[in-house]
């Protein structure tokens, strides 16, 4: 099945499903053999991959860059955390049209200013565009992929940016109805009230995306019983990378020997496995002559 269908697909299906977070094409790859049906190219992620801040700092073509790397190397699909398209609409929908290029099965933007920053970072502080401007971006997105099924999520920054419920609904139903795949209700609480209120008030209008990143302890089961339809798990394979970098990086540096550390790492050849190693063996027999 085409990659921009499977990620409508679970969109839409009557489950909860959920995406697990890459930012290059090695963890893509992880992910998908871990059994996961889709990828969140997070923005924090391959920010943070990259050495930089999640402030737009890495510009949309170094993003697609890293994109193209995770996409060629998995089959499931990708929803690109787009931050606000990085521009306005005009440059919206020149990022579909360069996803849609690199078989990326669709686009989240939130509604912030660029250059947006982190949520989690200030987040009561950052402006949301204006509503109408906002939807006007969906619209143009929408109206230039060539994919049907190729997906907008329209993210709400509204309660990070502390509104209320009731502007935050306005805003929901402005996206569905500019035609929005899906809505993603972000919240840096611990608590899922925020979430819990939403859900009550949307009334399963449209699909609902969350990112509990903050709540992690509310159960998973809490969130099919919302009928919430995708979880994103955000950020937790660079925050893996981290800990496990930093804590070889400082063995190595003290111990100056490799004994210990041997057995902690991947092994060499699991690196050729992850890298498809034997395909280009078998490949080397058929295409290069045979002495
Ligand atoms: C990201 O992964 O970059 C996100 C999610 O946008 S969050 O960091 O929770 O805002
Ligand atoms: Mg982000």
């Amino acid at each position: 099945m085409k990659k921009t269908k499977q990620l409508r697909s679970l969109l839409n299906s009557p489950q909860l499903e959920f995406l697990m977070e890459a930012h290059n094409g090695l963890s893509a790859k992880i992910v998908e053999e871990t059994g996961f049906s889709g990828i969140w190219a997070s923005g924090l992620s391959i920010s943070a991959s990259l050495g930089v801040r999640d402030n737009n700092e890495a510009s949309w073509t170094q993003v697609l860059e890293v994109l193209e790397f995770m996409s060629d190397g998995t089959s499931i699909p990708i929803l690109l955390d787009g931050d606000t398209g990085y521009g306005n609409f005009n440059n919206a929908r020149r990022l579909v049209k360069k996803l849609e290029q690199r078989q990326i099965a669709g686009v989240c933007i939130e509604d912030k200013l660029f250059p947006k920053t982190n949520s989690f970072i200030n987040g009561d502080t950052q402006p949301l565009a204006d509503i109408e401007e906002f939807s006007g971006k969906i619209k143009a997105m929408k109206d230039t992929q060539t994919d049907d099924d190729f997906n907008v999520v329209a993210r709400l920054e509204g309660f990070i940016a502390g509104h209320e419920l009731k502007s935050v609904l306005e805003r929901a139903e402005a996206y569905r109805k500019a035609g929005a795949d899906a809505i993603l209700v972000h919240s840096k609480r611990a608590d899922s009230n925020e979430i819990e209120l939403f859900m009550k008030e949307w009334g399963g209008r449209h699909p609902v995306v969350i990112v509990p990143t903050k709540y992690y302890q509310i159960p998973t089961e809490r969130f099919r019983e919302l009928g919430i339809s995708l979880a994103i798990w955000a950020n937790h394979n660079v925050r893996a990378a981290i800990s496990a970098m930093q804590k070889t990086s400082e063995e190595i540096y003290r111990i100056q020997n490799l004994t210990s550390i041997e057995k902690q790492v991947a092994s060499v050849s699991e690196i050729f496995r992850l890298q498809g190693a034997d395909e280009l063996l078998e490949a080397e027999k058929k295409y290069l002559p045979q002495r």
